[in-house]
C-alpha cells in the first residue's frame, strides 16, 4: 500500500485528491492547521475524513515539517497547503511569502536531508503567468505575476525546480488553471455568485456585488485536476505541466451560465462601476458593481495549453465552463432546499 502525505488536506483540492488517492489504495495522511474549531467539512462532505489521517501540521514551522517526514516514510508529497487567495496577499504580503514561497524550500530542505526517495508536488498556478507574456500560457510562458500570492508561487516554483536539478529528486510542478467545485472557497468569485444566485432562486432579494467583471479566466472542474496531480507524479522522470481547459471565459458570462441553471434570465445593462444585471423573468436585480472588490493589479486574461499534460499524462479536463457553472449553481441551490 502506498503512502502518501497531503499538505492542505482540509481545502479543496486536498479533500478530492484524498478522495481519489483512498479509491486508488493509498494510505492518505494530511495536514490541518490547529485552530479554535477545527474545520474538516469539506472531507466531510466526500465522506472520507474517517478514512484518513490527519497530523497538526503548519508550513511556516520548519521542525514541524521535519518531525511530519521522518515519521512518516511517505511515498509521495502533495504539497497543496497556501494562503490561497490573491485578495489577502496585498494584505499579508509577508505571510504569502513565507507561507507560499518559503514553506516549499522548507518541505524540499526536509526531504533532500532525510526522505529523497518521496516524491513531491508543487501547486504551482497559472497567477505565475499574471500579465500574460503569450497566448496560449504553456510551460515555456515566462512569468510575470501580478499580486504578492503570485511572486511567492514563482519562488516556489523554481525552488522546485531547482531542487530537481541540484539533488536529482522526483519533484513535479503543476502549473494549475482555475479549478473550482461545490467545495470552492466561499469568497473565490465562482463559489461568491453561485451561493448568492442560489439564495436568490429561494427568495432573496439581495444581490451579488462583483469587482471586474471583464477578467477572463480558464476554469476546470477540481475532481479533474486531482488527477493530474497524482499522474505527474507516476511518470519516471519528474517535470512540470499545465493543466486547463483551453477555454477562457469573463467573470460577466460565469454569472449568464450559473444564473441561467437556475432559470434566471440575465439581462446586463450599465457600464463599469454602473453595470447591473436584472433577471429578466422576476425583474429582480442580481448583480452590483463596487469598486472594494476591484484588486491593485488585476490578471485580465488567463488561457492555458495543457497540450503537453495531454500527450504525456493522458490527462483531459471533463467538464466545461458551462457544466461546472451549472454544477455549482444546482448544488449551492440544493444545499439551501
Ligand atoms: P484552499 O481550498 O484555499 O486550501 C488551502 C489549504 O491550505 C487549506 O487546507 C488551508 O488550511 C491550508 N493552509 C493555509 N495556510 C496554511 C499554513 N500556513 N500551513 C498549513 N496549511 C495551510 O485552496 P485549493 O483551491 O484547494 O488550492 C490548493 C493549492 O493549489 C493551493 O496551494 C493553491 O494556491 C493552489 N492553486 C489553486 C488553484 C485553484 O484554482 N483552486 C489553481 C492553481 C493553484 P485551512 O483549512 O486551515 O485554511
Ligand atoms: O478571482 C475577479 C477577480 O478570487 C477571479 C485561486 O484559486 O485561481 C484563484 O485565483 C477573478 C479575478 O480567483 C470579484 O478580480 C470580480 O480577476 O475567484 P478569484 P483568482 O484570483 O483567479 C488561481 C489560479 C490561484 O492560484 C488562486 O489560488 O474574478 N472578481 N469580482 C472577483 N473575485 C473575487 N474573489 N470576488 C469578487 O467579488
Amino acid at each position: 500500500m502506498k503512502k502518501a502525505f497531503i499538505t492542505g488536506i482540509t481545502g479543496q483540492d486536498g479533500a478530492y485528491l484524498s478522495q481519489f488517492l483512498l479509491e486508488k489504495g493509498y494510505e492518505v495522511h494530511g495536514g490541518v492547521r490547529r485552530i479554535s474549531q477545527p474545520e474538516t467539512v469539506r472531507l466531510e462532505q466526500l465522506g472520507v475524513e474517517k478514512d484518513v489521517h490527519l497530523h497538526e501540521f503548519d508550513l511556516s514551522e520548519g521542525n514541524n515539517i521535519f518531525r511530519i517526514i521522518r515519521d512518516g516514510e511517505y511515498d509521495e508529497f502533495y504539497n497543496l497547503a497556501a494562503q490561497s487567495f490573491v485578495g489577502s496577499s496585498w494584505d499579508q504580503p509577508i505571510y504569502a511569502a513565507d507561507v507560499n514561497g518559503v514553506g516549499v524550500a522548507r518541505i524540499l530542505d526536509t526531504l533532500r536531508t532525510i526522505s529523497p526517495h518521496t516524491r513531491f508536488y508543487q501547486a504551482s498556478t497559472s497567477e505565475m503567468y499574471g500579465l500574460v507574456q503569450e497566448v496560449p500560457q504553456s510551460e515555456t510562458t515566462r512569468f510575470y505575476p501580478r499580486s504578492p500570492y503570485g511572486v511567492a508561487k514563482v519562488y516556489g516554483h523554481y525552488i522546485t525546480t531547482n531542487y530537481r536539478e541540484s539533488f536529482d529528486m522526483h519533484a513535479s510542478c503543476g502549473i494549475l488553471f482555475n479549478h473550482e467545485s461545490p467545495l470552492r472557497g466561499k469568497e473565490f468569485v465562482t463559489r461568491k455568485i453561485t451561493m448568492a444566485l442560489a439564495k436568490i432562486a429561494h427568495g432573496s432579494d439581495d444581490p451579488v456585488v462583483l469587482g471586474n467583471l471583464n477578467a477572463k479566466r480558464d476554469w476546470g472542474f477540481a475532481g479533474d485536476y486531482v488527477k493530474g496531480m497524482w499522474a505527474m507524479l507516476q511518470q519516471d522522470q519528474a517535470d512540470d505541466y499545465v493543466l486547463a481547459t483551453g477555454e477562457t471565459t469573463t467573470i460577466r458570462d460565469f454569472v449568464t451560465f450559473a444564473a441561467e441553471a437556475l432559470d434566471m434570465k440575465p439581462e446586463w445593462d450599465g457600464e463599469g462601476i454602473n453595470e447591473v444585471a436584472v433577471d429578466a423573468n422576476t425583474g429582480k436585480r442580481i448583480i452590483e458593481i463596487s469598486e472594494k472588490f476591484f484588486r491593485p493589479a488585476e490578471v485580465d486574461l488567463l488561457i492555458g495549453d495543457p497540450s503537453k499534460a495531454q500527450k504525456a499524462l493522458g490527462w483531459t479536463a471533463s467538464v466545461d465552463v458551462r457544466e461546472l457553472a451549472s454544477m455549482m449553481a444546482k448544488a449551492d441551490y440544493d444545499n439551501l432546499s
